[in-house]
């Protein structure tokens, strides 16, 4: 998921302030790793073939069980991912055993840190939080590459964001319906399906008739988390092989980033390594060659614990940013490509919301922005939702109040971004952990 950038950076002087954003992109990739080859994939394998039945099959066990508990021997829990996806990852690699990401040794001046005991040591101690990540991880490859081969043109973008949602919350466990529940685990921010040269932000909102067609160019962003670690991880979709090169174009600049982002590493100068990766493409569409831009007001992010946006910003063009990546950041690098301008702008109406970590204390007259604000800390905190999440807590008529708690500066809105119109937006976004010892692309898979 994309975010505005704080006004104060300045990294781009001929960038407005309000036209910075953050971004979501998605990393691409060709190199496979032990944890793509340990996940997803099987799922066709599966016997089950329709989650629901075999959800039921795994707990009603239990009930006719009790009928004749003499003859029949346990039912055995699932091993394998159904289709859709309905097995807990927690189920699949019992005991925390989740599948690493791909794991990349620093370099240079950093090599020492590979074998370095203190290194070592400070790694250790972080087991919760690494074994939270690579579940959230594992979750998002398995729906990934679900959706992947699932989605097809003349789907409704709202069947399609639910499908995925729904595999989601079954694989970590957690519907989200209860008060609470969906901080524990689950969406770690709207899905964004966004077409053609709506490069971020979009996800359906109640009524959205939109269906995929055959030429569209989609940015598929996933938010997955458990325990507030959100792995953010998208890539993009096309079905006519036109745009093959400005999907290639991005993969490359997001694998770029990927590769040479480290600690010490200056981000205005990784975005200059991007942005020379990005605009090595060309592409032709229906008979037009264009160059490939990267879109320079959309950027990486730092990941915090249930916050989406920390502080330091990717860029995919080179700044004068000095700011270095450290130990134990957690990055999105994510890359957007372009067949427009190379720069978006707000437009639309909104889906995406976030409650604001540090609102001003305002005293709210309006009395349904008091209660919707309570509903929004209780069900969210300050992890990104959107109308549908709203929808399906049974909210209703909260437009009002939600406007009024945006206005308030305690809400932020996330309105679509969109480079001109009629022209072609990819992303690819990957989530990495600049572990003391070692560089974990967490969200790599055998897809991207
Ligand atoms: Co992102």
């Amino acid at each position: 998921m994309a975010s505005k950038t704080p006004a104060d950076e300045g990294k781009m002087p001929s960038v407005k302030q309000s036209d910075r954003v953050n971004g979501s992109a998605g990393a691409s990739g060709t190199a496979k790793s032990d944890a793509a080859e340990a996940s997803g994939g099987e799922s066709d394998d599966d016997a089950d073939q329709h989650a629901p039945e075999a959800a039921v099959a795994a707990s009603g066990g239990r009930a006719k069980k009790k009928k004749n508990k003499k003859k029949k021997p346990k039912k055995k829990a699932a091993t394998v991912q159904t289709d859709p996806p309905s097995v807990l990852i927690s189920q699949l690699f019992p005991n925390e055993s989740y599948p690493k990401g791909e794991e990349v040794s620093y370099k240079g001046d950093n090599s020492y840190r590979t074998t370095n005991e203190e290194k070592r040591h400070l790694d250790n101690i972080n087991s919760d939080f690494l074994s939270d990540y690579r579940q959230a991880a594992e979750t998002h490859r398995q729906v990934r590459q679900w959706a992947q081969k699932t989605i097809k043109p003349g789907q409704t973008l709202t069947e399609i964001a639910n499908g995925i949602e729904d595999s989601v919350r079954r694989l970590v466990g957690h519907d989200g319906l209860s008060e609470g529940d969906a901080i524990v685990a689950g969406m770690g921010f709207p899905t964004g399906l966004n077409l053609d040269e709506i490069a971020a932000h979009y996800s359906p909102n109640a009524g959205c008739k939109k269906v995929l067609q055959q030429n569209n160019v989609m940015k598929v962003d996933i938010g997955v988390h458990v325990n507030g670690r959100i792995v953010d991880s998208a890539f993009t979709m096309a079905f006519d092989p036109m745009y093959d090169n400005l999907l290639a174009a991005v993969k490359d600049a997001t694998n770029t980033g990927v590769r040479e982002a480290g600690i010490d590493v200056r981000l205005g100068e990784l975005g200059g390594y991007i942005q020379e990766t990005m605009e090595s493409y060309e592409c032709e569409i229906n008979g037009t060659t264009y160059p490939i831009k990267p879109i320079g007001n959309i950027t990486g992010h730092t990941i915090l614990p249930y916050s989406i946006h920390g502080t330091k910003s990717v860029p995919s063009v080179k700044t004068s940013d000095t700011t270095k990546m450290e130990e134990g950041d957690v990055f999105a690098i994510e890359t957007f490509g372009s067949t427009g301008n190379g720069r978006c702008h707000a437009e639309g109406e909104c889906s995406h919301y976030a409650l604001n970590g540090d609102a001003p204390k305002v005293d709210l007259r309006v009395l349904s922005a008091k209660s919707l604000l309570n509903t929004i800390k209780k069900n969210f905190s300050t992890i990104p939702f959107c109308r549908r999440y709203l929808d399906r807590i049974g909210q209703e008529k909260y437009l009002l109040g939600l406007n009024n708690l945006v206005k308030s500066g305690i809400v932020e809105d996330y309105p679509p971004l969109l480079d001109k119109k009629g022209s072609y937006t990819a992303q690819f976004e990957h989530t990495i952990l600049l572990r003391p010892n070692v560089k974990e692309v967490i969200s790599r898979g055998e897809d991207y």
